[in-house]
């Protein structure tokens, strides 16, 4: 097919042309990741320090940042300090400790007791060589015809915590296997359903193996790979993304970010992926606060199926595993348009070292294709419009078999969107049915959707809790609720009834799940000309919160998906809203514990929290692979400005320059 070749090579040519990829420099913010040197540094303070050795796993060698007001107050070229907090694990204990980079000081170190830190890859391995050696779990995949165990993957994955479960002090990884003999990208389509193996890796033992019944094997899936087996519709004729003339953004070290009257700090964490902080928005001159702090704090996906192969499957993946641990490479022109820029990332590994995760983050102009504003008048012939653009920067861990599309998006109408989209492959169950014809159906679809032939997909939630930390024009804020209420007017008014709106302040820490969700985070301290108190309104239009009561667990583990928002007092201490460890923890941590005594919010330092999610009821169109579903968050000034900001879009676009912004560096092309 000459005509496809020729495309796919003037794409190459595309993605050639216009990809390029941004590294981080030496340390120039205070606020950027540890690099490579300095995550070095803090391994050998504590080595020389006698507190770790070459045995030591490493869960977290991150940041700690500098107090907040600090940060509002520095500018470049201002001195820089650097300090890291460690976790890490010496034979079963797990520690914390402090270290001062500048320094070269171990600040403290602290035993944690009673908790289990995020899981390491070595651990992972450990479970998968020590399941496949099991005699017991040999002995069941022998009853299901299974002796060759080459054809088998086993993926451990987190047990969570079920009472009555004799975890004290074991650190438990379940291990359910796939048949993969046929699949090379879709390993999870075909699991060894009702068995799997309980290894505690601190003992580096199989302490169980899980056996409920033999049940087929779905047949292989169908591929979805472009391995030329696959009957491509035709190729579109390019519709793409590109900026001719250079991209209209700017990328300062690393990685400071500026593009149309927004500036903010860009980091990327092993926990929570992307971190954004310092967000300012220059109005007319004068660099206003918008948010101190914007990051994806924690994620939940609880299955809704009672047997013992599923009933404990409910993941806090941020917290667990680490979004930035599993970040995936972002394929340029299909992940991220042919405009966009790739940063790579390094990310501190279990040994102390760093791994790699290239073109970790991209960032790019989007044009919308819609208008940002637009009126006709004189029946339609005089028309005034702006074309919208948008600036994103995304990351996309995979998180076993599912993927998810972490997106911050900025518009020129001083819009932050907080995006995120669900794709990848469903958690599938295997079953005896094969239709929904079949009188084995009503049985095995009772809690989930028979997606293929011996495969049901069973219902789920997935939870993401942000972390939004807004200053709006300072660090005193004031959350309010807004509210729409009937209003009756005179009997000898036609109308008879309209609708008013008000907003009360909260006074104290507080949640909201059913309400209006008309919140807002004010400045009465500020007035704009118009005599407003600047705001900004956090819009959720999907709001979905989890039915089920916090008494039980897992729910009481993320009791976050309880409500649509909280809001807490500032603590630069409360950072992840199911906890510092909610690997195998009892439940409680975090936002539950935060505001048990609620502090005083009435025009204090302010953080929110917005939950969205999905109650995912697979459908057969998820399968064998899932399009991406999304969700968004939308933080939206309200009276923030005194007109439009996006009013002074310019309708036309620069004439090219044969200059390329020099701050794209041009780097490695693909
Ligand atoms: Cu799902």
């Amino acid at each position: 097919m000459p005509g496809q070749k020729l495309k796919l090579t003037f794409l190459a040519f595309l993605i050639s042309a216009f990809s390029s990829i941004a590294s981080a420099q030496q340390v120039d913010h205070p606020l950027n990741a540890l690099d490579t040197d300095e995550v070095a540094n803090v391994v050998s303070i504590l080595t020389q320090a006698g507190e770790v050795d070459k045995d030591t796993l490493f869960t977290a060698i991150r940041l700690k940042e500098p107090v907040k007001a600090k940060m509002w107050a520095w500018r470049d070229g201002d001195p820089i300090s650097r300090k890291s907090v460690v976790i890490f694990r010496r034979g079963p204990k797990t520690f914390q400790a402090i270290i001062d980079i500048s320094s070269s000081k171990v600040v403290s170190v602290e035993e944690k007791t009673g908790v289990e830190s995020s899981v390491l890859i070595s651990e992972w391995r450990t479970a998968q060589a020590l399941t496949l050696k099991d005699p017991n779990w040999q002995k069941a995949m022998r009853k299901r015809g299974f002796s060759n165990f080459n054809t088998l993957f086993c993926s451990p994955i987190l047990p969570g915590y079920l009472p009555g479960r004799d975890y004290e002090g074991k650190r438990i990884l379940n291990v359910p296997c796939y048949e993969v003999s046929k699949s090379k990208n879709h390993r999870y389509g075909r699991p060894v359903e009702g068995v799997f193996a309980v290894v505690d890796v601190n003992a580096k033992k199989v302490i169980d193996v899980v056996d409920t019944g033999v049940v087929p094997v779905p047949a292989p899936v169908s591929n979805y790979e472009d391995q030329g087996n696959t009957a491509f519709r035709p190729a579109l004729n390019p519709v793409i993304n590109v900026s001719p003339a250079g991209a209209n953004f700017k990328l300062k070290g690393g990685l400071q970010v500026e593009w149309q009257n927004w500036s903010f700090h860009l980091r990327f964490e092993r926990r929570n992926g992307i971190v954004i902080s310092l967000v300012r928005y220059n109005d007319k001159g004068e660099l206003r606060k918008v948010a101190y702090q914007m990051a994806l704090s924690e994620m939940f996906v609880p299955y809704m199926d009672p047997y013992p192969t599923w009933s404990y499957k409910a993941f806090l993946d941020a917290g667990e595993y680490g979004l930035g641990y599993l970040a995936s490479s972002l394929r340029p022109g299909q992940d991220c348009p042919l405009n966009a820029v790739y940063i790579n990332a390094v990310v501190p590994s279990d040994t102390g070292k760093v791994f790699p995760v290239e073109r970790a983050m991209c960032i790019f102009e989007r044009a919308t294709g819609d208008p940002a504003w637009r009126h006709a008048e004189n029946a339609g012939r005089d028309v005034e419009s702006r074309r919208a653009v948008d600036l994103v920067v995304r990351m996309i861990p995979t998180v076993g078999n599912y993927d998810y599309t972490l997106d911050w998006v900025f518009t020129q109408a001083a819009d932050i969107k907080l995006r995120l989209g669900a794709t990848g492959i469903l958690a599938i169950k295997g079953v005896e049915t094969k239709s929904m014809k079949d009188s084995t159906a009503k049985h095995d679809t009772k809690f989930g959707t028979l997606v293929a032939e011996n495969s049901v997909a069973p219902n789920h939630d997935h939870y993401f809790s942000y972390r939004i930390d807004l200053d709006v024009d300072g660090l005193n804020n004031t959350f309010t609720e807004g509210k729409v209420t009937p209003f009756t007017l005179p009997p000898e008014n036609p109308r008879r009834e309209i609708w008013t709106f008000d907003q009360t302040p909260a006074k104290f820490e507080t949640t909201m799940g059913e309400q209006s969700g008309l919140w807002f985070v004010k400045n009465t301290n500020k007035k704009t000309g118009l005599g407003h108190s600047p705001s900004l309104e956090i819009e959720m239009p999907t709001r979905v919160v989890s039915p089920l009561s916090p008494a039980f667990s897992p729910q009481s583990r993320a009791v976050f998906s309880n409500k649509s928002l909280w809001v807490t007092a500032y603590d630069r201490s409360q950072v992840y809203a199911a906890g510092n460890f909610p690997n195998q923890s009892k439940g409680g941590d975090g936002l539950p514990a935060w505001i048990a005594t609620p502090q005083d919010i009435s025009n204090k330092d302010i953080v929110v929290w917005p939950t969205i999610g999905i109650h995912h009821i697979p459908r057969a169109e998820d399968w064998p692979i899932m399009p991406t579903l999304w969700r968004e968050i939308t933080v939206r000034p309200f009276n923030f400005f005194e007109e439009n900001p996006a009013l002074d879009l310019n309708p036309a676009f620069a004439r090219p320059q044969k200059k390329q912004n020099p701050s794209l560096r041009p780097g490695k092309t693909e």
